[in-house]
């Protein structure tokens, strides 16, 4: 070896680390940002009882000793009925073009119609990469219902790691999945230092715990039709200011999420003050409006100026 005193040749014998994007794909309420946060060990994507909870992509990184796993959660890969959920299928689709390993969640207490199925195996791709199938909900579903999801992911040649079966409530099955999540992990250093776990902003999951609430205390459409921004955050006072606007499509809503005298949104925002308090760590006081933007899940300027992430228009439903 003709290497100078000084120079920048690798360390030899320094350890190998492996690196990677792995994404969780499946069907609305599967249980894939449970799983997130159950592999990172963070609550970081919201989770609810229902369907189209998570609306965009989020990333959870969990970090070992020599393996970085970087998780991307994906809105519920579904049939698009207007332009918010054609937003939500293309950061699924992007999030497994990105993929170095994909993890196929299916939930068999919800077993999907066969142009689910076929849908959520368009948007896994062809694309040559580890492919592990993953059977949620175990502690819940029917021993046959599990084994014929389990079947299915066989069968259609959708996995080309095997399938693991786990609760993701319980935590049942998650090691040996995150074993086999770190062994598929291509060789390379780690993009992220070794105590991050997320890459959104405090903004962003100021606005996430204030949707989530309204996910809790608000029925019907109400939960789908509120977009949650957060206008401004100034700390530095005894408590930290938060501005926060709670878009909706119409007066009614506006009328549902304000209740009589006032009655839900202080509910409302007293819950995500305590929420977010926790989250921060410090004191706040939640400034919350509630503002119509009329028909904004459908509308292109809209969708955009929120930060949507939009197809193109190819004229698909209820593109305007
Ligand atoms: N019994 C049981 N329930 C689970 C499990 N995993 C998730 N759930 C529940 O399933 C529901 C949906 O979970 P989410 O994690 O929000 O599902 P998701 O796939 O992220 O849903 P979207 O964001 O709508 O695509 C919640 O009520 C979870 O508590 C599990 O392993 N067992
Ligand atoms: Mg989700």
């Amino acid at each position: 070896m003709n290497s100078k005193p000084g120079s920048k040749a690798p360390a030899r014998g320094a350890p190998k680390t492996y690196c990677g994007y792995i994404t969780l794909l499946g069907a609305p309420n599967a249980g894939k940002s449970t799983l997130l946060n159950r592999m990172v060990g963070e609550s970081l994507s919201i989770v609810t009882s229902r369907a189209q909870t998570t609306w965009r992509r989020i990333t959870g990184i969990r970090t070992t000793d020599r393996h970085q796993s970087i998780f991307l959660d994906t809105p519920g890969v579904l049939e698009p009925r207007d332009l918010l959920h054609r937003s939500f299928l293309k950061s699924a689709e992007e999030a497994a073009g990105e993929a170095d390993v994909l993890l196929l969640i299916v939930d068999p207490t919800r077993p999907l119609n066969s142009s689910q199925r076929t849908r959520l195996l368009e948007v896994a791709g062809d694309r040559i990469i580890p492919r592990v199938g993953v059977v949620n909900k175990v502690d819940r579903g029917k021993a046959e219902t599990v084994e014929a999801e389990r079947v299915w992911l066989e069968e259609q040649g959708a996995v080309n790691r095997g399938i693991h079966l786990v609760s993701a409530t319980s935590g049942l099955g998650v090691d040996r999945l995150l074993e086999a999540v770190e062994a598929e992990l291509p060789p390379g250093p780690f993009l992220y230092p070794e105590d991050e776990i997320a890459t959104d902003s405090v903004r962003f999951f100021v606005a996430e715990i204030v949707r989530g609430v309204i996910f809790e205390q608000f029925r019907e459409e109400i939960p789908y039709s509120s977009f949650c921004a957060v206008e401004e955050f100034r700390e530095g006072g005894r408590r930290t200011y938060i501005h926060v606007i709670v878009y909706v499509e119409r007066k009614s809503q506006k009328g549902i999420l304000v209740g009589e005298g006032g009655g839900a949104i202080r509910e409302l925002g007293t819950r995500a003050r305590e929420r977010i308090e926790a989250f921060l760590g410090t004191p706040v006081y939640l400034d919350l409006w509630v503002k119509i933007l009329p028909g904004w899940r459908r509308k292109r300027q809209h969708l955009r100026a929120l930060g949507f992430n939009l197809p193109d228009d190819d004229g698909g439903p209820a593109s305007t």
